[in-house]
């Protein structure tokens, strides 16, 4: 188990008031009815008596039937047959962490809201990533969009900005959503597959809903794959407003930037771990915040002054549309650690209630038809989860800041008001609670107020219409590497649909619009015809790459908490293993010794080395990157156990930084492993230095032709 360091690392509490852990607990430990360990406490019913038999229901004789009048049994059995909620209808499978958001500065020209204005002030934050498709139970790292929300405890109220990690999204109308949702979960009559999008009623329909084109080549580039939700981008995706004190509103994209770098796993990868560790992304972030390292990410806005509203090739409230960073880059605003688990996964990762409508004094809303619809959805959908409309009295949703008002009563009321006076104005309770008026600092909330003089019609603006120009974009800038993965990804999907005509009208009416190259491969992969030219004209875009869409561009600051895998044996020289593994976690890199089996092994003088976990128990797929340790007979042993084989090719063929002696360096040799960057022999400072810099770039992508020919 990783050791449990409870002090945030000095470097984020650099400028901090207060530490953060203590008031991101302070929040839930506050409200009277969380209750932690129960020693020293009587077993009781629910009811307060005191319980004399834990094992045994009433009964008439010690063999007879059971008694109705058994209060204790019905009660605690019916508890139980309650335990569950509903679970969400998307994104049911999620993690969520505790943390804090820090501001880097006073941005009172941009927004009055008070957390964006304090660099001293900690606001307390609860995030919670997750799958869209799957049920709760399924795997962690199928090929889907990933949520991305935050709920930020502000003395002014809960704000919650509920994204994801793509910046765009499948349909342009709120009233498409459950059509969406319905094409691309789990088919109605056999409910196949769990967790993907790989079936013929996710591509009929995405097939027959151009506006869906830029969405899908995300979700079938490696951005629906990520590596870790550490290290995953994260986007409010709609265009919001923030209005400052004079009233003047600016739009505003808001990004999530992870420090830690925008990785993605391999397909191979991805298809490997859904199997081998269903919880990957779970654990992976559980232990990084267990360890100390600490995830972060820096927000920051794209800023377009009101008066710029009409000056793009697309349409600002359209959710089908980036603004690229070339053309207005990110303004960082401040940085967000997520630094505590949560105690219990129902209380806080399950009853947590997101509301993209949940907003403070200085944000505000745009026009955009699918955040309008979101605005009723979220709360409807928590009625009917969390029981009723008292959800926010649930200890994680409770915000920091009073809420005091007229409401009452209803399902699972738990505030006991004292109050004669449930309504405004009253003469009875002194006029209490009365509205604030909005003013520069601590208003009350006003809502911008933007001109509206329109017909009520059901259209779609013609600014909306181009969904190919943006899709092409993105196909052009990415890498050679990320855009066969995309080519692999569409061909892999397509593959396991079984119409011929869906597939037909994906690589024509889709696919050529984006990019005939990017069709042709697809259409090639299926033993369809080449497309010969697209079905519509497509605006030609002024820009014609953006390269900040590209991973290759976002590796990372350093290494911390990367994974390497130390391979040992017996005849392991313990002293060399020793050194190297301090030599890396003082790169903050987080080691794991494995052993051909989970029994500790023999040193070469003879001493036991503990290893953390056997080859089979921790496989290539959840490392970094690979050594293996040098010592007499090591590589021998390795050599003939199977497994071993299979991890250090594996590793291999996932583009992986390999490294150990000149032992090992034969072994390699004898594996036809090609040289390259990330395979490196030598057990001196130099070589370390190399290997971390070669985790540092997270894969060595020149391999990646070679690798081909790896067995997978
Ligand atoms: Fe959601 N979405 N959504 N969504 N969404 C929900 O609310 C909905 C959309 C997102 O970790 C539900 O509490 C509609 C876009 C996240 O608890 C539900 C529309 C984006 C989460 C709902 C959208 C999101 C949800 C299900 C189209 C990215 C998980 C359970 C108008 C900006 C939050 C729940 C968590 C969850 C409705 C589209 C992100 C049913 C109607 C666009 C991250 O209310």
């Amino acid at each position: 188990m990783p050791s449990k360091k409870d002090a945030p690392k000095e470097s984020q509490l650099a400028g901090t008031r207060t530490p953060d852990r203590a008031n991101t607990n302070a929040k839930l430990q506050s409200l009277e009815s969380v209750r932690s360990d129960a020693t020293g406490q009587a077993l009781r019913t629910n009811q307060g008596v005191k319980i004399a038999d834990n094992q045994n229901s009433l009964k008439a004789g010690a063999r007879g039937p059971s008694l109705l009048e058994d209060f204790i049994m019905r009660e605690k059995i019916t508890h139980f047959d309650h335990e569950r909620i509903p679970e969400r209808i998307v994104h049911a499978r999620g993690t969520g962490a505790h943390g804090y958001f820090q501001s880097y500065g006073n941005h009172a020209e941009l927004t009055k809201a008070g957390f964006l204005q304090d660099p001293e002030k900690i606001t307390p934050v609860f995030v919670r990533f997750s799958t869209v498709q799957g049920p709760r139970g399924s795997g962690d790292t199928v090929r889907d969009v990933r949520g991305f929300a935050v709920k930020f405890f502000t003395d002014e109220g809960n704000f919650d900005l509920v994204g994801n990690n793509m910046p765009v999204f499948f349909i342009q109308d709120a009233i498409k959503f459950p059509d969406f949702v319905h094409a691309v979960k789990p088919e109605p009559h056999n409910e196949i597959p769990t967790g993907g999008s790989a079936h013929d009623t996710f591509w009929d329909f995405v097939s027959l809903v151009p506006e869906s084109a830029h969405m899908v080549i995300w979700a079938m580039s490696d951005r629906a794959i990520p590596k870790s939700l550490r290290t995953m981008e994260g986007f409010g995706v709609h265009t919001f407003r923030l209005i400052n004190a004079e009233g003047v509103a600016s739009f505003v994209k808001f990004h999530w930037k992870p420090k830690q770098g925008v990785l993605s796993l391999l397909w191979d990868e991805a298809q490997k771990l859904a199997g081998k560790d269903t919880d990957y992304h779970r654990r992976d972030l559980w232990e990084a915040i267990e360890t100390g390292n600490y995830p972060e990410w820096e927000l920051g806005v794209q800023i377009v002054p009101e008066a710029d509203e009409h000056k793009f090739e697309f349409d600002l409230l359209d959710p089908t549309k980036i603004i690229p960073e070339e053309l207005v880059p990110v303004t960082p605003l401040g940085k967000m650690v997520l630094n505590r688990n949560p105690d219990n996964f129902f209380a806080e990762v399950e009853q947590v209630a997101f509301c993209p409508g949940h907003i403070v004094p200085g944000i505000d809303f745009t026009n955009d038809p699918l955040l309008q619809g979101r605005l009723f959805s979220y709360t409807d959908t928590q009625i009917s989860r969390l029981g009723g409309p008292n959800f926010h009295e649930i200890p994680i949703n409770r915000p920091l800041a009073p809420n005091h008002n007229g409401q009452r009563d209803a399902m699972h009321r738990v505030t006991l008001d004292k109050g004669r006076a449930a309504y405004e104005p009253n003469s009875i309770d002194g006029g209490w609670p009365k509205e604030t008026p909005p003013a520069a600092r601590d208003g009350g909330f006003e809502s911008y107020q933007e001109r509206i003089d329109a017909h009520k019609i059901r259209e779609r603006s013609p600014s909306f219409a181009d969904h190919f120009s943006q899709a092409r974009l993105f196909f052009h800038s990415m890498s050679p590497n990320e855009q066969q993965h995309i080519v692999n990804a569409y061909s892999f999907e397509l593959g396991k649909v079984e119409r011929e005509h869906i597939r037909v009208r994906e690589v024509n009416e889709i696919l050529a619009n984006i990019d005939l190259d990017l069709a042709a491969k697809v259409a090639a992969n299926l033993g369809l015809p080449a497309p010969k030219a697209g079905t519509v004209e497509v605006p030609k875009l002024s820009l014609k790459a953006s390269p900040a869409l590209s991973q290759l561009n976002h590796p990372g600051e350093g290494v911390k908490g990367r994974k390497v895998a130390l391979l040992v044996a017996d005849g392991v020289d313990g002293a060399l293993a020793d050194k190297l593994t301090k030599a890396l976690e003082a790169e903050s890199l987080q080691i794991k010794v494995l052993g051909p089996t989970s029994a500790p092994v023999k040193t070469a003088d003879g001493k036991s080395l503990a290893v953390d976990a056997s080859m089979e128990g921790l496989p290539s797929v959840a490392f970094d990157a690979v050594w293996v340790a040098g010592g007499k007979g090591v590589v021998d042993a390795l050599k003939a156990d199977g497994t071993a084989v299979h991890f250090v090719l594996e590793a291999y063929k996932h583009l992986k930084p390999l490294a150990g002696d000149k032992d090992a360096k034969a072994w390699f040799d004898e594996l036809r492993l090609k040289a390259d960057a990330g395979l490196l022999a030598g057990s001196d400072a130099k070589t370390y230095k190399a290997f971390v810099k070669a985790i540092g770039m997270h894969r060595v992508w020149a391999r990646e032709a070679a690798a081909k020919a790896i067995p997978a």
